[in-house]
């Protein structure tokens, strides 16, 4: 445990040093993100980094960030320069899963206007295919939400709902997330659009054809894909 979290920050100081002066830059959630912030609040407190601006994909990496002294602002139609973000799966093709972390909707609506998206991960993270070790986060709209959880039992029967204690787990949206269980063998762009024309479906956790690098760390070194 103590060695995958080395792992992950030595990933997350690698994406870091693509941060320059003056970039808008998409902050990811989750434990390797954090490390990237971290990374970042540490240039911007040395005077290295200045007149960056960042854009949280959830309440918590705005609260990390604003703790660091990293000027946070909401995402408006301006591009971002770089975004950094953790992943669930990555693919040969740098697609990706994301969304365990419960940030999918923002993660994906922040990265989708980065000029460069690069995703910052352990050696688990990659699979030879999409679905491997990870269901899918499908957020879903809350009213109505047994109905939706019918609906997509349609398109992936496997999954649940995801509720960690008592209550369903709840995103920064307010919605929930069904954990679908993807099939051997599907296509993940079909699959994709026919999710997203799934009534009560808000946005899935497939991130296709966005990132352009990955920093993948293992034991043996970091390895840049992409
Ligand atoms: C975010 O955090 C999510 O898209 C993904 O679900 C998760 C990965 O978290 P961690 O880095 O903690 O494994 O990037």
């Amino acid at each position: 445990m103590a060695d995958l979290e080395r792992l992950k920050e030595e990933a997350a100081r690698r994406a870091v040093t693509l941060v320059r002066s003056g970039m808008r830059v998409g902050l990811g959630t989750g434990s390797t993100a954090k490390y990237a912030i971290l990374a970042i609040g540490e240039r911007v407190a040395s005077g290295d980094l200045r007149d960056i601006v960042g854009v949280a994909t959830s309440d918590a990496s705005e609260a990390l960030a604003r703790q660091l002294g990293i000027p946070v602002e909401p995402l408006d139609p301006r591009p971002l320069d770089l975004a950094i973000d953790g992943a669930d799966e990555i693919d040969p093709g740098l697609n990706l899963i994301k969304g365990l972390g419960g940030a999918l909707l923002r993660e994906k609506l922040t990265e989708v206007q980065a000029r460069r998206l690069v995703i910052i991960a352990d050696h688990t993270k990659v699979v030879t295919r999409l679905g491997e070790k990870a269901p899918l986060p499908v957020e879903i709209a809350r009213f109505g939400f047994l109905s939706t959880i019918e609906r997509l039992r349609g398109l992936v029967p496997g999954g649940r709902l995801r509720q960690p204690g008592a209550q369903p787990y709840v995103t920064d949206n307010g919605n929930y997330i069904y954990d679908a269980q993807l099939p051997q063998s599907f296509d993940p762009a079909t699959l994709e659009r026919q999710l997203k024309g799934t009534l009560g479906v808000v946005e899935t956790g497939f991130f296709l054809g966005m990132a352009e690098l990955a920093f993948v760390a293992a034991p043996e070194g970091v390895r840049e894909l992409g």
